[in-house]
């Protein structure tokens, strides 16, 4: 049988990684988008260097004549396009920048397709963001949108866009709205990587104190490789469509931050209210958490937490790893990682 070939962009990110790492296994060519930079990005697949099923190009998402390239050279049977200005806060500081990469680059890709080959099947990283402010219990596919950033708002965009496309040309365009995903390759600027090597170099002596934004917060915070698994099981279905990969549970920020500290056998008291609310070490008495408000967004979005039965009935994607599961994998890591730094 014909090897398949997916072209991947985002590949150097966490989602790309683990990707990439499932199509070789399942015997896939893989193609990848790296961005030049002036010190090394390709970290998290440098362990794949010299595989003969992957292959990494130079280009970036926003030149989309290098994509309409790209896409008519290597002829891929699927693409994922995971490039994006991933950071919801960041999007505050850049947002035209953020509108480029998360929003028009997705159209790119879809023109390439058109023009190039109408049969590939193309995956967009969608997200729970879009979801905002909804007052619901929880989000599905039906649920109105109430984006709250400028990432939500590009999102938005792609979403609509990839919609537009399959029902305008008949194109295979997929929207995965997944809900937040970690793992110990997530980058250190999200709030669980933060909790977790910050909690780790505490335990370990380096560090005196964790600072961190609003606490208040509820996510549905689930394990990357699983939802990689699911944008794949997505592509592999006769018919385009939308689905929600979730977890069904929801956690506040203190809920991470107590249980990642339990892990490593530190009990928090928590005092206060607001930007004076404090977590201590319950056995030294030291504070240990603070906040502050340069962590906090110009506008939140509070409470996600994601149904995904349409997902498990048409794709047979369930979620296996929960909470407690995810924060002993990323505190395990990380705090053999940073005790080899000692
Ligand atoms: P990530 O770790 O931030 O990775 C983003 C990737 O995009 C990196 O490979 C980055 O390259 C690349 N990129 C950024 N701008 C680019 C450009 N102009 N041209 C080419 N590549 C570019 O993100 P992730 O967590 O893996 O998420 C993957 C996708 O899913 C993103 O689209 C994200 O918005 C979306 N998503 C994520 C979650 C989540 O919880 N993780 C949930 C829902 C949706 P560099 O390495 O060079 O920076
Ligand atoms: O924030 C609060 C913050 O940056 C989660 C991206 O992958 O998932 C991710 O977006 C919550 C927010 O992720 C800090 O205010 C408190 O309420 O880890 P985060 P996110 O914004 O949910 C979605 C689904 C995506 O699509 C995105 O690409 O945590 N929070 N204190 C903090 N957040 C950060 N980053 N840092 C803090 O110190």
């Amino acid at each position: 049988m014909k090897k398949k070939i997916a072209l991947i962009s985002g590949i150097t990110g966490q989602d790309g990684s683990y990707l990439s790492e499932l199509l070789i296994k399942k015997n896939y060519y893989v193609y990848g988008i790296v961005r030049r930079s002036s010190s090394l990005n390709t970290s998290r697949i440098d362990h794949l260097n010299g595989n003969k099923n992957l292959k990494l190009l130079h280009g970036d998402v926003l030149d989309s004549g290098h994509i309409e390239r790209v896409v008519s050279k290597i002829k891929p049977d699927e693409i994922y396009n995971l490039a994006a200005q991933s950071h919801v806060k960041v999007s505050f500081e850049i947002p035209q920048y953020t509108s480029q990469v998360d929003a028009i680059a997705t159209l790119s890709f879809l023109e390439a397709i058109r023009k190039v080959n109408k049969k590939i099947k193309f995956y967009q990283a969608s997200t729970s963001e879009l979801y905002g402010n909804s007052k619901l219990n929880f989000q599905n596919e039906k649920t109105p949108f109430e984006p709250r950033s400028p990432y939500a708002v590009a999102k938005l965009y792609s979403y609509w866009i990839v919609k537009n496309y399959r029902d305008s040309y008949g194109l295979f365009a997929s929207n995965g709205i997944l809900f937040n995903h970690e793992s110990p390759r997530r980058q250190v600027t999200f709030v669980t990587k933060k909790i977790t090597r910050g909690a780790s170099r505490i335990k370990l002596g380096i560090d005196k104190k964790l600072v961190l934004g609003n606490l208040y917060s509820y996510r549905d915070w689930g394990y990357a490789p699983e939802y990689v698994d699911g944008m794949w099981r997505m592509l592999q279905k006769n018919k385009a469509d939308d689905y929600v990969l979730a977890t069904g549970k929801s956690y506040s920020i203190k809920d991470f931050i107590n249980k990642s500290f339990n892990n490593l056998d530190i009990d928090i008291r928590w005092e206060g209210k607001g930007l004076n609310e404090f977590g201590y070490n319950y056995k030294t008495n030291k504070k240990i958490v603070l906040v502050d408000k340069k962590f906090y967004r110009p506008s939140e979005v509070n409470f996600l937490k994601g149904n995904y039965s349409k997902a498990k009935k048409s794709l047979n994607w369930v979620p296996r790893t929960n909470l407690n599961m995810l924060i002993k994998l990323m505190i395990d890591h990380d705090y053999s990682y940073q005790k080899k730094l000692i």
